[in-house]
């Protein structure tokens, strides 16, 4: 595949390992030439922080749109994650009409919720217009518990395939059309990805190292981006991408002062060599 340009819109939490301070290095390192788009800036992520600041940027969006319009800059794919506001939500949905070059994909990780739970900034409106976003998107990237709101699902701590095959059809009948469900394990040990496409559904199964690691979305969302736009299929995609954030949570296991998100850096070069390069 060319040399790709990216857009992602996701928020930067200065400290926290997640969102922009992941995708940027790790879409960069796919090498791809990756544009930003910071929904927020928050002091830290809002996952066991407390007193975080929060600076809303939905209102300079437009602008910085509108310039890029101007400027004929267009993208080859855009890929969205924690957004700032509901209102953000509609200017998202319109860079992705005018901005994407043609066949150009949306790829969106409706990042607002975990372990059953919608994340403290988020509400019932946000999910409502998230909605929108999601299916609209070529592919979207929900945990379970996003996966339940998208689709007015009752949440399940434990589950068998005929409830996640159920969320499957759920979410094909509101819309989406390429589903990665990420976080699906069937016994204490292991957990997965099922990956929906083109009316196949197919499971990757590895074995689960940690409990809820922070930040391990945003790797495997910027990862599996890295891996498509390198010319993989969503399935592979998604497998490289949880091989990868499983080396993440192994080098970073044991150090019990790195709670806040995972040591992806250190994982770098083999994300590299997954991809052969
Ligand atoms: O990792 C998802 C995420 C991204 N950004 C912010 C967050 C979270 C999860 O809590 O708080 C600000």
């Amino acid at each position: 595949m060319s040399y790709r340009k990216i857009l992602t819109i996701q928020d930067i939490s200065c400290v926290g390992q997640c969102s922009l301070t992941v995708a940027l290095p790790i879409l960069s390192a796919a090498g791809m030439e990756t544009c930003i788009l910071p929904s927020a800036v928050l002091s830290t992520h809002t996952a066991g922080f407390s007193g975080y600041t929060v600076r809303d940027l939905t209102a300079d969006i437009p602008g910085i749109a509108a310039h890029w319009k101007k400027e004929n800059i267009r993208f080859d794919a855009l890929y969205t994650g924690y957004l700032g506001s509901t209102e953000q939500i509609a200017y998202v949905r319109e860079i992705a009409e005018e901005l994407l070059s043609d066949g150009g994909a949306l790829i969106v990780d409706p990042a607002m919720a975990d372990n059953g739970k919608l994340y403290p900034a988020f509400d019932a409106a946000y999910v409502e217009t998230m909605k929108s976003l999601a299916f609209s998107a070529d592919i979207i990237l929900p945990n379970i518990t996003e996966a339940c709101f998208l689709t007015g699902t009752e949440y399940r701590e434990r589950y068998d395939r005929a409830y996640i095959d159920s969320l499957l059809d759920a979410l094909t009948a509101c819309g989406a059309k390429t589903v990665v469900l990420t976080g699906v394990g069937f016994d204490a040990e292991h957990t997965g990805v099922i990956v929906r496409e083109g009316g196949k559904t197919r499971y990757y199964e590895h074995r689960k190292i940690a409990k809820g690691c922070h930040g391990t979305g945003d790797v495997y969302a910027a990862a599996f981006v890295g891996a498509l736009e390198n010319g993989l299929g969503a399935y592979d995609s998604a497998v490289l991408a949880a091989d990868y954030t499983v080396r993440c949570i192994e080098v970073t296991q044991g150090d019990a002062a790195h709670w806040y998100g995972v040591k992806f850096e250190l994982a770098l070069p083999e994300f590299i060599r997954m991809l052969g390069k």
